[in-house]
C-alpha cells in the first residue's frame, strides 16, 4: 500500500478549473435551406418541435407535436402463438428452422398491425414581399442558448428572425425584426398534409384543427389544434381567408401553440384547442425577451452541466458547418467533435423532457421530435431493439438524467400492457415487449417474423431503468421502477426452455436481430442466440441485485439465481469471433449493420479487458471482421465499442466516418444540419456517437472509474467538466495534457469507495494503491461472474495486454470534492 500526497478540496471547485468551453457551439450557414428539409435546424421543447428553413422570401417552419400519432389506443398480440409455441420449439431443436419460421410467421406474427406512424402537425409559412434579392445572408443554430436565428439585408434593412421552443412557456416563439422602423411586412399562413379545418380568429389568430389518419385498420383518433398568435409592434394588421397580414410593421411576435386530446396511451379525453389556449393566452401576456431569458436559464440548467474541450480548430472560427463537414477527414478540426457531441446534448434536452404542470412528453422517436412526412421511415415509431436505446445512451454520463424519464415512463407502460401479451402469447407471467413499439405501447411482433421474433425489447429497455439507478443511488426511484424489472424477469422465469442439444436454458424462439447465418440467410428464427443470452443475464443480474437493494422478494431471488446459474456461457468460434449464434455459424465475411452480440461489451459490461480477456479478444476480432462503414447508427455503436475496446483511435476513425458528408462513403454520414444519416435521417447516431465520444474519455463500468482509457493521438490535449459516473460521482473537472491526466477532481453524492483507473501516477495522500485487482468494495462498482467462455479448437486468439495504469482507491463521503493532480 503506497501513501501519496494529496490535494482534497472539499466543494470548492472554482470555476477557473471548469473546461474553457469553446466558443463556437454554433451551427451556421451562409445560405437558407431550401427545400431541403435535413437542411433547416430544429428546436424543440420535448412536445413541440420544429424546422426552420431561414428561407429570406418564404419562411417554412415545420411543426411537430410529439402526440400526433396516425390511429388510436390498439393491441397487436396474436393469441394464436400460445397453441403453436411447443411445435416451434420442437422444430427450432431439432434444426428445421426454416420451418419454424414459416409457422412462426402464421402463428406469432401480427395478423395486420405493425405499429402507428409518427405524424406531423403541419407547416407554419411566412412570405416577405419583395424578399427574393437579399444579402450578407446568415443562419445559426445557437446550441448553448436553443436560439435559432436567421437574418439578411433587403434594401439596405437588417432583418431578424429568431426562434425558440420554450419549455416554461410551451409555446414555440417567433421573433421578426427590422433594424429600421416600419419596414416588417409579411403574411402569415398554416397548411398540413393532414386533414384539417382553418379559421382566423380575430384578425390575428391563425387556427388549425386536424385528425391523424387510419392505419392498418386503426382509425385515426388524435384530433390537435395549432394556434399562431400573430403580435406585431406598429403598422397594420389585416387578414384574408387564411392568412394573416401585417404591414409597415417596426417588429413582430408569433407565438405558436399545439395540443392534443392525448391524455395517455389509452385516453384521448383531453380538450386540444382549450390546451392550446391555455398555454398561448398565458404566454402572449408575456414579452419576447422575458420568454427568451426563461427558456434561456430553463435550457442551460440542463445544457451547462457539462463542458467539453478537445482543443481549438481555424475551421471553427471561419468556416460555415456544412463546410467543416466536407473538410473534417481531411483536416484537423476537434471543436466540430466538440461541437457534434454538445448537438447530441442538445437534441435530447430539445427532444425529450420531464413532466410538468400536466404536460408530459414522449421519448424520443427515431427522429427524436422532428418528422415532417404523413409515412416517415419506419413510421419514425420506436425500434426497440437497439434504436430507442441508443438515444438514451448519453442521457446519464452527460448529465441530463431528468430527459430519460419520458422513456422510464414508457417502459412502465410497456410492463402494463406487455403483460397481456406475455400471457395470451407465451403463457408467461411477467411482461413482454417485442422489437418495435408507438404511442400506443403496443407490445406485440411488428413486422415479418423474421424481424419480429424477437421478445426481448422489455428486458432490454429495463436495463436503462436499472442504469439510471446506477448513476444516483436513488432508492425511492428504484422502488418505483422495480415491479417493472422485476416483471421483465418473471416473463424470462418461464419463457426460458432447455436446449435438448446443450442443455442450457435459453430464449426460444428468439433471434440474434434482423440477421441471419449465411448459411440460411433468410431464416433468422434460433433459440440460444448470444444477445438474448446476454440480456437475460442482465436482467436477471439487476432484478437480483434490485431486489437485494430494496431488501424484498428473496424467494423469488433464489428462483432468478438458479435459472441464471443455467444460461449459455459465450463462446469463441472457429474465426476468432465472439459467436452470434448458438452454433459456430458466424462469416468473417458478413458486414450486417446490426452486431448484436457485442450487446455484451456495449452497453452492458460482460466483457472486460480485464477480467474476459479471451471474449474481449473475440469481440475485437469480431469488430474487425464486420468492418467500419455501415448505416450511422451502427457507426454511433462502434464509437461505443472501439472506446470499450480501448482503441481511442479506431473509436476516433468512426467518428470521422460518421462526421462525412452523406453519400460520400457507402453508408452513414452527417446532413448540412449535423443530423445522423442511416440514411435516412435517424436520431439515434447523434446519440450514439454523443455517448461514445463520452466513454472514450471517462468510463465507470468494470469495477472503476477509468479516466481516458480510449484517447485518440489526436486528443492528446483536453478538458471536460460534468460527466456522471455510476455510483453517484460526478467527475466536476478533467484536465489533460500529453495524454496524461493532469488534475481530476470528483465528487461524491453518495459516498462509499470510489475507486480510479489512470494512465498515469497522480499526486494524492492517504488514498491507496489498488494492486492484484482487489473487488471495489463499492456495491455500484461490482463486477459481473461470467462464466468461462467455450473455445473453438480452431480459434486463433492473439491476446493483446491492455495497458495497465495505477488504480487508486479512496473513501468519499457524501457532498466532498476531491482532486488529484499528476504526479510529475
Ligand atoms: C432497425 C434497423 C434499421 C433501422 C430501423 C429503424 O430495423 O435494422 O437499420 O435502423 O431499425
Amino acid at each position: 500500500m503506497t501513501i501519496f500526497r494529496v490535494t482534497i478540496c472539499l466543494l470548492c471547485v472554482s470555476l477557473s478549473t471548469l473546461a474553457q468551453q469553446p466558443k463556437a457551439l454554433k451551427l451556421w450557414y451562409k445560405q437558407p435551406a431550401g427545400t431541403t428539409w435535413t437542411n433547416a435546424l430544429p428546436v424543440g421543447n420535448g412536445r413541440l418541435g420544429a424546422m426552420i428553413y431561414g428561407n429570406p422570401e418564404q419562411e417554412i417552419i415545420k411543426l411537430n407535436e410529439a402526440t400526433v400519432w396516425s390511429g388510436g389506443p390498439n393491441r397487436n398480440d396474436n393469441p394464436e402463438a400460445l397453441a403453436a409455441l411447443p411445435t416451434i420449439r420442437k422444430l427450432i431443436f431439432e434444426g428445421k428452422q426454416d420451418e419454424a419460421q414459416k409457422l412462426a410467421s402464421e402463428k406469432i406474427q401480427s395478423a395486420k398491425i405493425n405499429g402507428m406512424k409518427y405524424q406531423p402537425v403541419g407547416n407554419l409559412l411566412l412570405t416577405f414581399p419583395n424578399h427574393q434579392t437579399y444579402s450578407n445572408y446568415y443562419r445559426d443554430l445557437d446550441i448553448e442558448k436553443a436560439v435559432a436565428t436567421t437574418s439578411y439585408t433587403v434594401d439596405g434593412v437588417r432583418y431578424t428572425r429568431q426562434v425558440i421552443a420554450s419549455v416554461p412557456d410551451q409555446v414555440i416563439v417567433v421573433r421578426l425584426t427590422a433594424d429600421k422602423p416600419g419596414k416588417l411586412s409579411f403574411a402569415a399562413f398554416l397548411n398540413s398534409p393532414q386533414q384539417i379545418q382553418r379559421t382566423i380568429e380575430g384578425t390575428n389568430k391563425l387556427v388549425l384543427t386536424g385528425i391523424t389518419s387510419d392505419h392498418e385498420g386503426v382509425k385515426g383518433q388524435v384530433r390537435f389544434n395549432a394556434h399562431v398568435h400573430v403580435m406585431p409592434e406598429g403598422g397594420q394588421t389585416s387578414k384574408t381567408d387564411t392568412s394573416v397580414v401585417v404591414s409597415g410593421a417596426n417588429a413582430a411576435t408569433l407565438y405558436v401553440s399545439m395540443a392534443t386530446n392525448f391524455v395517455d396511451y389509452k385516453t384521448l379525453t383531453a380538450d386540444p384547442k382549450a390546451l392550446a389556449d391555455k398555454h398561448l393566452n398565458l404566454a402572449i401576456k408575456r414579452p419576447f425577451p422575458i420568454i427568451l431569458n426563461n427558456h434561456i436559464a430553463a435550457y442551460q440548467r440542463y445544457f451547462n452541466r457539462v463542458k467539453l474541450n478537445l482543443g481549438s480548430s481555424a475551421a471553427a472560427a471561419g468556416l460555415p458547418t456544412d463546410e467543416r463537414i466536407k473538410q473534417f477527414a481531411t483536416g484537423n478540426d476537434p471543436e466540430l467533435v466538440s461541437l457534434y457531441f454538445q448537438f447530441g446534448r442538445y437534441l435530447l434536452i430539445s427532444a425529450s423532457q420531464p413532466g410538468r404542470d400536466g404536460v408530459q412528453g414522449q421519448p424520443a422517436t427515431l427522429q427524436g421530435l422532428w418528422n415532417d412526412e404523413m409515412s416517415p421511415p419506419w413510421d419514425s415509431k420506436y425500434t426497440i431493439n437497439i434504436n430507442t436505446e441508443m438515444n438514451y445512451w448519453p442521457a446519464e454520463v452527460t448529465n441530463l438524467t431528468e430527459l430519460h424519464e419520458p422513456l422510464v415512463k414508457m417502459v412502465n407502460e410497456l410492463s402494463q400492457t406487455g403483460q397481456e401479451t406475455a400471457r395470451v402469447m407465451y403463457g408467461a407471467k411477467g411482461w413482454v415487449a417485442h422489437h418495435n413499439t408507438d404511442l400506443w405501447r403496443i407490445t406485440g411482433p411488428v413486422d415479418p417474423i423474421y424481424y419480429a421474433m424477437w421478445p426481448m425489447g422489455g428486458a432490454w429497455l429495463s436495463q436503462h431503468l436499472w442504469e439510471k439507478y446506477q448513476y444516483s443511488g436513488d432508492k425511492k426511484y428504484l422502488k418505483s421502477v422495480y415491479p417493472a424489472i422485476k416483471g421483465a424477469a418473471e416473463f424470462f422465469v418461464d419463457y426460458l426452455v432447455e436446449d435438448p442439444n446443450h442443455h442450457y436454458l435459453v430464449v426460444c424462439p428468439g433471434m440474434s436481430p434482423e440477421n441471419a447465418p449465411s448459411t440460411r440467410p433468410k431464416t433468422s428464427i434460433d433459440a440460444g442466440v448470444t444477445m438474448d443470452n446476454q440480456i437475460v443475464f442482465d436482467i436477471f443480474t439487476c432484478t437480483i441485485r434490485a431486489a437485494k437493494a430494496l431488501n424484498v422478494d428473496a424467494d423469488f431471488v433464489r428462483i432468478v439465481e438458479s435459472k441464471l446459474a443455467q444460461l449459455p456461457p459465450m463462446q469463441v468460434g472457429k474465426h476468432g469471433q465472439l459467436q452470434e449464434w448458438i452454433d459456430d455459424l458466424d462469416s468473417p465475411d458478413d458486414k450486417h449493420r446490426h452486431i448484436s452480440h457485442l450487446y455484451g461489451l456495449y452497453p452492458s459490461a460482460q466483457l472486460s479487458a480485464y477480467r474476459t480477456p479471451q471474449l474481449f479478444t473475440a469481440a475485437r476480432n469480431t469488430l474487425e471482421q464486420r468492418g467500419d462503414v455501415s448505416t450511422g447508427w451502427s457507426m454511433g455503436w462502434k464509437v461505443n465499442w472501439w472506446a470499450r475496446l480501448l482503441d481511442g483511435n479506431r473509436a476516433y476513425k468512426l467518428i470521422t466516418n460518421q462526421l462525412s458528408p452523406v453519400g460520400s462513403q457507402q453508408g452513414g454520414g452527417t446532413y448540412t444540419n449535423l443530423f445522423d444519416a442511416h440514411p435516412p435521417f435517424q436520431i439515434d447516431g447523434n446519440f450514439g456517437c454523443t455517448a461514445g465520444i463520452a466513454e472514450m474519455i471517462m468510463q465507470s463500468h468494470d469495477g472503476a472509474i477509468h479516466l481516458l482509457p480510449a484517447l485518440p493521438d489526436r486528443w492528446q490535449n483536453g478538458s471536460i467538466s460534468g460527466l456522471r459516473a455510476r455510483g453517484g460521482f460526478e467527475i466536476t473537472s478533467l484536465e489533460w495534457k500529453n495524454g496524461k491526466v493532469a488534475k481530476v477532481t470528483i465528487k461524491s453524492t453518495l459516498g462509499g469507495n470510489c475507486r480510479i483507473r489512470v494512465p498515469n501516477e497522480m499526486k494524492a495522500n492517504g488514498f491507496t494503491t489498488v494492486l492484484n485487482g482487489a473487488d471495489n468494495p463499492n456495491p455500484f462498482y461490482q463486477t459481473l461472474a461470467i462464466k468461462d467462455p467455450i473455445i473453438s479448437p480452431q480459434a486463433q486468439l492473439i491476446m493483446k495486454k491492455p495497458f495497465i495504469g495505477p488504480v487508486y482507491d479512496f473513501a468519499t463521503q457524501p457532498g466532498k470534492s476531491y482532486t488529484l493532480v499528476l504526479n510529475k
